[in-house]
């Protein structure tokens, strides 16, 4: 088929499932064009069947705020048009599902036909789509879609309950290419760079916002280092940072808190961590655990969302409440002190990560497609 993937091109997951969703489909044969503001961080061109078309801002000094719906649905009709696609698969509801129905009227009006399938991923809902400001547009956009999928069952509830919703949603599980972290036996796994042999590993991988709660990240990591040598691995960067950087200097462990800044390659540092920390206040799927437990890393977790959907409480980690930092500790140190225990988590949590492979996921997407027709 040929596919249309707008996504956000930014770290963050929607935008990570998208570009990895594109890059299997056109390993598969598919052929597929990403639209978005910037080529995706994660996007490889491993095929010719992968294109990248950039929607380009135009400056204007009446704009105090640039008009992207506009730019972005005036180049979907342009790709469209030029490259005969047949389904536009829009991530986040907004503004692309709503740009995507623009752009769907008017190829129609040229006689032309194209699909929408639109994925949801959680803050599109959950915290800015339920928004006064967005939410008839939201719902609206969802409603003429063609085909609409959560990434978890969580989230299909949360939808439900927040919008007036006539389309049936399927549910989509976030999904991993495991072959993507299978390098913990080989020499790039630099264990030694960050710890030393005595000392456990904790990590976090987020966009530091406040719905990720790094500073409990940083507290129950506190309470981990006073009862055995670890490491605090914080990966990531956003507004939240300077408060952490702040917090860690007020509790004296600046040398046992490494902050890395970005990464495209999560799955060198996951290949050593022991633990992986998520204490979110929401988490539509939780995609950054799901990498950790493939990469054979434990989480500990809030149970918000659709974590609990990923991560099962006392097999591949624990799920404590929100803000339960004394928990989330108690948890950590009881694995961290028991290796046995902490090998037996690592396996299932490996195993567990297997249910959501991308082979079993993109044929999933794959039908839905050709449901449209
Ligand atoms: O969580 C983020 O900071 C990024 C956000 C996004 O929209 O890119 O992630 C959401 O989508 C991911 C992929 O489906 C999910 O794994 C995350 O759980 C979800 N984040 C939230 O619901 C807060």
């Amino acid at each position: 088929m040929k596919i249309g993937i707008v996504c956000y091109p930014t770290f963050g997951g929607s935008g990570v499932v998208a570009t990895e969703l594109g890059m299997a489909l056109a390993n598969k044969g598919h052929e597929v064009h990403f639209i978005t503001y910037n080529q995706p961080v994660r996007l490889d061109f491993i095929s010719h069947n992968l294109h990248f078309h950039e929607v380009a801002l135009e400056e204007y000094p009446l704009f105090q705020y640039q008009p992207y719906e506009l730019a972005l649905s005036t180049k979907m009709v342009e790709v469209v048009e030029t490259n005969n696609l047949e389904v536009l698969h829009v991530h986040y509801a907004i503004p692309h599902a709503y740009a995507a129905y623009m752009a769907k009227k008017m190829l129609k009006d040229k006689g032309i036909k194209v699909k929408v399938v639109t994925t949801l991923h959680g803050t599109d809902i959950t915290l800015v789509g339920s928004h006064p400001s967005y939410k008839t547009a939201v719902e609206f956009s969802i409603n003429k879609s063609d085909e609409v999928t959560t990434v978890s069952n969580s989230l299909k509830e949360d939808t439900l309950r927040l919008f007036n919703i006539e389309k049936d949603i399927k549910v989509v599980y976030n999904f991993i290419d495991s072959t993507k972290y299978e390098i913990a036996d080989q020499e790039e796994c630099k264990r030694i760079a960050v710890a030393s042999p005595d000392e456990k590993i904790l990590t976090h991988i987020s966009n530091f916002r406040p719905v990720k709660r790094i500073l409990d990240v940083i507290r129950v990591f506190n309470k981990v280092q006073k009862e055995l040598p670890s490491k605090l691995l914080m990966v990531g960067d956003g507004p939240e940072r300077l408060k952490a950087e702040t917090l860690v200097k007020e509790l004296g462990i600046t040398e046992k808190v490494l902050f890395l800044g970005n990464s495209n390659e999560v799955a060198k540092l996951l290949c050593y961590s022991d633990i992986f920390l998520l204490p979110s206040e929401a988490e539509s799927f939780g995609l950054a655990a799901l990498e950790a437990m493939a990469a054979n890393t434990v989480v500990i977790s809030s149970n918000r969302g659709g974590l609990p959907e990923v991560n099962i409480h006392n097999e591949t980690g624990f799920l404590s409440d929100l803000g339960d930092v004394d928990d989330m500790a108690k948890n950590a140190i009881s694995l961290l002190k028991d290796e046995e225990k902490l090998l037996e988590f690592k396996r299932k949590a490996k195993e567990h990560a297997k249910l959501f492979s991308l082979e079993k996921i993109l044929p999933q997407y794959e039908s839905i497609y050709k449901a449209c027709f």
